[in-house]
């Protein structure tokens, strides 16, 4: 398990949060999100770097990619 923080410039307030928790918790292997609207991050649980793969395409499909 890993557990990785991600930086989101385009997230502008907590819908932006609520979006992406709904999304990424849809996710095989997703264990948890959590995220913070103030500092535009969110943190993510999973399992392997496959699932990381998912997260990160899934980021850019909802127009919210990650800036690492
Ligand atoms: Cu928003």
């Amino acid at each position: 398990m890993t557990t990785k923080t991600f930086h989101i410039p385009n997230i502008s307030c907590g819908h932006c949060v609520k979006s992406i928790k709904n999304e990424l918790q849809e996710v095989s292997g997703v264990l948890k999100v959590d995220g913070d609207p103030e500092k535009k991050v969110i943190t993510v649980e999973y399992e392997t770097p496959d699932t990381l793969k998912t997260i990160c395409e899934t980021l850019i499909d909802m127009n919210f990619p990650p800036d690492d």
